[in-house]
């Protein structure tokens, strides 16, 4: 079992409003956040309960009041709905003594991958992203609050990696070095880069691909799940969150170089995934897509490094190194997204319809 007992987790679901509470309770060794479980019935997953870092999340109520709106938009037949099991008191989360907890329902049949080379994969990762923004394309922006100020801001994360820079032990520099020095110097250059004047829009802001539910038997993309960070931002924060771990067949923090890729084959799979949407992107979002696949895995590199020279205080890490190897492991692929800027720049002209 996880960080969590058997008999606490038995009666933190004594809190939910779930028909009985004779569950399997297994720990599901995903994401970097929060801690999860899956609750299983005759060996079929039924129930995901989590417990939300408050650490991260200030403020669990906001968070979980956008979840609740954007689940009554999030409706259609190719997309399935996740629920949230309310507390006995009616809540849509629970918050005691060991936390804040939520349950929510389990997509029967239905599976995740961190890393995909099949291109029916990539294509309907594009299509289910292009749905959810088409579902929550009229949303009012004022409805949703802010879960993680300022979180794909690059000044921010610039700012940060500086103050931990500068508290940093010089072993740990030196061990960075390279990492480090990628840092400042892609900072300079996308710092000229101004989006404020895009479109903004409710966004998943974590569309990585293993946040995606997809069908075990048909491959059909189901729906986005982790939906914390849903909140006003940028179109191209999710295209280049999906598009740096689609193009992408190494894992976040592959530690041979070599193996990671910018495969032109899965990003135009997931293009054209995308472009089955009817067209929702003004001009000016088409042509910042591509900075979005150098933007994202470039913050995320960058996040993940500051969090190796704070001593691993943000992140959940499985050993002393690994923010230090997805750093590095996410500056490469920001590497080999730029060498594909103009490749890209042309395939999504081509293939993506601009609004008339
Ligand atoms: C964190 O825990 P998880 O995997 O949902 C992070 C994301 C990163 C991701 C992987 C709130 O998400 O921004 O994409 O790790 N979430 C937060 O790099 O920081
Ligand atoms: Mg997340």
């Amino acid at each position: 079992m996880g960080i969590h007992s058997k008999t606490d987790l038995k009666r933190i679901l004594t809190h939910f409003k779930l028909g009985h509470k004779n569950f399997d309770i297994t720990t599901l060794d995903i994401g970097y956040i929060n801690d999860t479980y899956s609750l299983s019935e005759n060996g079929h997953p039924k129930y995901v309960l989590q417990r939300i870092n408050h650490t991260v999340f200030e403020n669990v109520e906001r968070l979980m009041t956008n979840v609740h709106k954007a689940l009554k938009s999030l409706k259609a037949e190719t997309y399935s709905q996740i629920k949230i099991i309310p507390s006995v008191k009616g809540k849509s989360y629970l918050s005691d003594a060991t936390g804040y907890w939520r349950v929510m329902s389990f997509i029967s049949e239905s599976t995740t991958y961190n890393t995909t080379t099949n291109f029916e994969i990539a294509f309907e990762a594009g299509r289910i992203v292009g749905l959810f923004h088409t579902l929550l394309a009229k949303e009012p922006l004022e409805h949703y609050r802010d879960t993680i100020p300022k979180f794909h801001n690059l000044e921010l994360r610039k700012m940060q990696f500086l103050a931990a820079l500068a508290k940093a032990s010089t072993e740990k520099k030196e061990i960075a070095q390279e990492a480090i020095s990628f840092a400042q110097e892609m900072l300079t250059k996308l710092e000229v880069n101004d989006i404020s004047q895009l479109p903004k829009r409710i966004c998943h802001n974590d569309t990585k691909l293993n946040n995606i539910l997809f069908s075990k038997e048909s491959n059909k993309a189901l729906c986005l799940i982790d939906l914390d960070t849903l909140m006003p931002g940028y179109f191209l924060y999710d295209f280049g969150d999906a598009v740096r771990t689609i193009a992408n067949t190494a894992a976040e923090d592959e530690q041979d170089h070599d193996k990671i890729t910018f495969d032109k084959n899965l990003f135009e799979a997931f293009i054209m995934g995308l472009a089955t949407n009817n067209s929702f992107l003004t001009n000016e979002e088409l042509k910042s897509l591509p900075y979005g696949a150098i933007l994202m895995p470039f913050l995320h590199g960058i996040r993940a490094l500051t969090d190796y020279l704070n001593n691993n205080i943000y992140y959940k890490v499985t050993y002393e190194n690994q923010n230090l190897d997805r750093g590095l492991s996410l500056f490469h692929f920001t590497q080999k997204a730029m060498d594909h800027m103009e490749y890209m720049k042309k395939f999504i002209e081509e293939k993506i319809e601009a609004p008339s």
